[in-house]
């Protein structure tokens, strides 16, 4: 077995219990403001943004530190295009059938339907891939390990990290997203995860109305 190599933790750093108090407040009332929004304006965004955001989400812990991610960032035009048309092409069939009535009677008030104009308007798209494997530099094929806990939470750094520069962002999950793969040239084995719309909301964007769970409703203390 391969011993332990452990660093001191330098970085850690200390705050005093108000200033923790008020960290954390701060952060939940900014999190809050976060809403998912549909109608992106066509704004360029930075790429330099993106990438401090991407370096945010990097971070994130995973199995083994096996980092079992991999973030296609797509600004290109045609590609953004060829996007929109197969996710529309899937999702026409998931709103016409393939869905069951009572997760389309769940969706219902989102408003959503089969038309995704945002994923060539918004300045970025973000598809986000897990990979059950990682291929060491000699060649060996390495197991990963918690692949959607740890891609799951660097995707929601990667939310908070967009929302915190100011930035909106959706979660969406055309289904199947096999076209991922296929149109932005990743190996089959990289599962896509999710795909990321990133912008700026479009001018007097709406967005559903509807409410988080207190902590009453989503916490035990035991
Ligand atoms: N993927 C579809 C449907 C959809 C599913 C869920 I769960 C949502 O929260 C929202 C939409 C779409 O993007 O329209």
């Amino acid at each position: 077995m391969t011993p332990p190599k452990l660093i001191r933790y330098a970085a850690y750093h200390e705050y005093p219990a108000a200033e923790m108090r008020r960290r954390a407040r701060e952060f939940a009332a900014d999190m809050q403001r976060r809403r998912s929004v549909r109608d992106f304006s066509s704004r360029p965004v930075s790429r330099k943004i993106i990438e401090e955001c991407l370096r945010a989400a990097g971070s994130a812990p995973s199995g083994a530190n096996r980092q079992p991610w991999h973030f296609v960032v797509v600004g290109d035009r045609e590609l953004k295009r060829r996007i929109r048309e197969a996710a529309e092409k899937e999702e026409a069939r998931f709103y016409a059938g393939r869905a069951p009535n009572d997760w389309l009677e769940a969706l219902a008030t989102l408003g959503t339907d089969a038309r995704k104009p945002f994923l060539e308007l918004a300045p970025w798209l973000i598809a986000i891939f897990a990979k059950p494997h990682t291929d060491a530099p000699d060649g060996r094929r390495l197991k990963n390990y918690y692949v959607s806990e740890s891609v799951g939470i660097a995707t929601g750094m990667l939310v908070a990290a967009l929302h915190h520069a100011g930035l909106c962002s959706l979660t969406h999950t055309p289904s199947p997203m096999g076209f991922l793969n296929r149109i932005l040239g990743r190996p089959a084995t990289e599962k896509p995860f999710l795909l990321l719309v990133v912008g700026y909301p479009a001018a007097g964007v709406r967005v559903p109305d509807i409410q988080r769970r207190p902590l009453s409703e989503i916490v035990t203390w035991r």
